[in-house]
């Protein structure tokens, strides 16, 4: 409608003004995602964030996303200025793996390589041999595991455990969860699937264990993403965050998409899937940041640059 396009434009403007651009993620609203698309900045999983904002040439980042997103565009690119919409928006995961406790896990184990996910803070990233995100995660412990090394995973214990079952590398588990994926359910899903008998389940391994098991495609979004193009199924019963459905209904305009069930309903689901921290974003708090440089991440140089280490080997592996 015209007042939308109206805070479009607006929005357009100051980032033109500030030689900014949008670097959002799939679990943002749609209406986020698609002025991504619209000013030429780019909607992608953690990993491709990060690149494209090292990357691309604006002196201003703009992060539609989570905290440690923020972060990790700081640490690949300390000479921009990164933006988010608000600081509060966090993650489960990152809550969930506090540097000093994860500090002397490690350092109980010295002879364990120590590999994180994305989802945490630029501390625990400091203190990591590597960083990956759920769509290099296999590769990276597949190449660890074959070098003969042991290895200390964490924060997420459902990836972890699922990437150990792939891969057989030996791995010691910290036990955080995301507050979204850990809702699904198997039972709700096989109902589900009595009612689409010929729909095709895809699961992000964020997931608990059962409901991995009866995935058709399990994998990161932009696997996800692929998966509902490819696979022949028609309809497809998505276990990951809702905002994902805009950019895998564009890439597979003539399946139907539908949203996999949640343990608890209404009031009595604690995440119903959609990230509330992801939900935090809005056009009107990235407005406002646009015009007041509220809301600027700054990582500590020094962290910064042993945070950059292990974030340089994931991108140089996956390029
Ligand atoms: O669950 C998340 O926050 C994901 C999938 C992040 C990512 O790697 O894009
Ligand atoms: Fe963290 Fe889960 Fe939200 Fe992703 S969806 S940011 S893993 S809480």
């Amino acid at each position: 409608d015209a007042e939308k396009q109206a805070l479009y434009d607006e929005i357009a403007a100051e980032l033109k003004q500030r030689n900014a651009v949008l670097v959002a993620h799939y679990y943002c609203d749609p209406e986020i995602q698609a002025l991504a698309e619209a000013t030429g900045g780019c909607v992608s999983d953690s990993l491709e964030m990060a690149r494209f904002g090292r990357d691309h040439p604006a002196t201003t980042l703009m992060v539609a996303g989570v905290k440690f997103m923020g972060e990790t565009s700081k640490i690949l690119s300390p000479e921009k200025t990164v933006l988010m919409p608000t600081l509060e928006a966090t993650c489960s995961l990152d809550l969930g793996c506090p540097i000093d406790e994860f500090s002397a896990f490690c350092d109980q184990h010295p002879d364990h390589t120590v590999v994180v996910y994305a989802n945490t803070s630029a501390a625990v990233k400091a203190r990591a041999d590597w960083v990956v995100t759920s769509s290099c995660a296999v590769e990276i412990i597949e190449h660890l595991d074959s070098l003969g090394e042991k290895i200390i995973w964490a924060p997420d214990q459902h990836l972890g455990r699922y990437i150990q079952k792939k891969t057989g590398a030996d791995m010691l588990l910290w036990d955080g969860a995301c507050i979204v994926h850990e809702e699904f359910r198997a039972r709700g899903i096989a109902q589900m699937k009595a009612l689409y008998p010929d729909a095709a389940v895809l699961v992000h391994p964020e997931s608990p264990e059962s409901v991995v098991a009866i995935a058709d495609a399990v994998g990161s979004t932009s696997q996800l993403i692929k998966a509902a193009q490819t696979l022949p199924h028609q309809t497809m019963i998505v276990a990951t965050d809702r905002g994902i459905f805009y950019k895998m209904q564009q890439a597979a305009p003539s399946k139907t998409l539908i949203e996999a069930p949640t343990a608890g309903e209404g009031a009595t689901c604690r995440s119903c899937a959609h990230c509330p921290w992801m939900a935090m974003n809005g056009l009107d708090n990235i407005l406002h940041v646009l015009k007041t440089g509220d809301q600027e991440i700054f990582v500590d140089p020094a962290l910064a640059q042993r945070a950059k280490l292990p974030l340089d080997r994931m991108l140089n592996f996956t390029a």
